[in-house]
Order: structure tokens, then sequence, then C-alpha cells
């Protein structure tokens, strides 16, 4: 069976693309929080603060090796290797550390993303439709499959809840998350995009991890979140966890999230937001 963006998996196939998106997940973020060498071998990529370590390389690869066996004909775009075409229609869109620069100062904040998406990421008319957002060390994780809600797991207990998007409506009173770029002229924008809203919202967080921001925000512990620049597998799983928990997630006007904007929240917060963050 071949998907199609207009042609979606069934229920069933959607529920075993979300549990192997969280198995395998899981494998990797406890192989990366487990493993963590005290002295981390480093290269860069974008700029001279991209930084991936020794443990995106390995933890990327043991989600490539597991998802083949899983699933061999599907396609694989992550964030440290090679594309692989598939042939079903589901292509594999992976961040084998989400939050590498907190991982590389042992900040607690970062996951491992992974999601089976319909379309190619590399164009626009993408969509998620299971995905899996773990973070070892806060020892929670965000699945969900499309029309099939969102839930968040207790690593630790093996507990299990239902999450749903906040309700603040008024933009003053909202918690926002927000990312920066690697290019410090891209950050020079971001900061003027950021003086605009600063003053009309709660507070900033900048957590250092774009798929923990949506899904904080699926769970209501951020009211809605922002960013300019993020790659498809920084955006994949949370996008999907956040809109299977009744919110959205759009990009400049009328469009899919991109990389030029991602804004996400309730519809409420994110028809405020959007209008500020892309004047
Ligand atoms: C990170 C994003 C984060 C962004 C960082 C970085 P990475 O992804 O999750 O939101 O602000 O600049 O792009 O590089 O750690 O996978």
């Amino acid at each position: 069976m071949t998907y199609a963006p207009d042609r979606l998996p069934d229920h069933v196939t959607l529920t075993e693309l979300r549990d192997l998106a969280l198995r395998v997940a899981s494998t990797a973020a406890t192989m990366v929080r487990d493993d963590r060498p005290t002295r981390l071998d480093t290269s860069t990529k974008s700029t001279d603060t991209d930084v991936v370590t020794v443990m995106d390389t390995r933890s990327e690869a043991l989600l490539r090796e597991a998802l083949r066996i899983a699933r061999p004909e599907d396609g694989f775009v992550g964030e440290e290797g090679a594309d692989l075409q598939g042939s079903t229609g589901i292509t594999w869109v992976v961040d084998p550390i989400d939050g590498t620069v907190n991982y590389l100062y042992d900040l607690p904040l970062y996951a491992v993303s992974v999601a089976a998406v319909v379309g190619s990421p590399r164009a626009p008319g993408w969509r998620p439709v299971a995905g899996a957002v773990v973070s070892p060390v806060l020892g929670t994780a965000w699945t969900a499959a499309l029309g099939l809600g969102a839930v968040r797991h207790d690593l630790t207990t093996g507990d299990t809840a239902v999450v749903s998007i906040g309700t603040e409506a008024q933009l003053s009173h909202a918690l926002v998350g927000t990312g920066f770029a690697y290019r410090s002229d891209t950050r020079l924008a971001q900061a003027c995009t950021l003086v605009d809203v600063l003053p009309r919202v709660r507070d900033i967080r900048r957590l250092g991890s774009a798929a923990t921001d949506l899904c904080l925000v699926a769970d209501g512990r951020l009211d809605a979140y922002f960013e300019s620049g993020l790659n498809p597998w920084d955006l994949a799983a949370g996008w999907l966890v956040l809109t299977e928990a009744g919110g959205v997630v759009v990009g400049p006007g009328a469009s899919e999230p991109n990389t030029l904007m991602v804004v996400a929240g309730n519809r409420t917060l994110v028809e405020q937001l959007r209008t500020l963050v892309t004047s």
C-alpha cells in the first residue's frame, strides 16, 4: 500500500506507526542519556556553534537501522545523514537529539523526535501522521497518531494521560516559547521580532528544543510557541502532538508551518501571535 497526502493510512496502520515511533525513539533516547561520555566529541555544521555530537550520530544510526528492519520500504530523512527514498509513501523524519546544545552542556531539556510523514519533507505539502517525542531526562514521552489524539507517557511509572491544549486566550497572559537560529544574521532578525513580542506577553521561555516546546504547548505547560528557521525534523512529531491535542500549528499567512515561521498554540492565541511575528 502506497500513501500520499490525500490517501492516508488506516487507523490500524496509524497505531502501528505511532507505537513503532515510540519504541525506537525510547531506545535511542535511553542510549543517548545513559551512554553520554564525560568528554563529548563534536563537530560543527552551518556555523561554529551549530554542533553535532558523536551521540547525535549514534542515535540517528540506531533509528535508521531500527526503522529499516521494521519497515524496509519506507523513506528516511534525518538531521545528520543522507535521505533515503522509500516506495510506501511513508517517510520517517527524525531528530536524533533535538536540543543538541543542551545535551552538550548536560542540561536536561533535549529529546529524540521520530515522526512518520506522508509527502516529501523536503517540499511543501507534507504532513505528519504518527510520531513520538521522548525526553529521557524529564522521563516523559509524547505520542500522537492522526485522528487518534495525543498522549503523555510517564516513562518511570508507565502511566499515560491524554493531553490537551491550554485555554489562555489573552496574549498578555501567555507564556510563550521560542528559539533562535545558529546564524548571527538570522539571530539579529529574530531579536528584532522578540522586541515586538516580549512586552506583549506574560513571558518568554527559550528552552532549546523545538520538539519539547511543541509538546509542552500541547500539554498546556506553555501557552504558545513561535520560531523561524526550523527544519522538518525539529517540527514533525511535535506538530502532530500539538494538533492532536486540539491546537493549531501554522506558518506565515494561511500557510502550513515551514522554515520561514512556525506559530503554535490554541487558535485564539495563534491568530494574535502570528500577526505579531510575521508582520
Ligand atoms: C534546535 C531546535 C531549537 C532551536 C535550536 C536548534 P537541534 O534543534 O530544537 O528550537 O532553537 O537552534 O535548531 O539543532 O538541537 O536539533
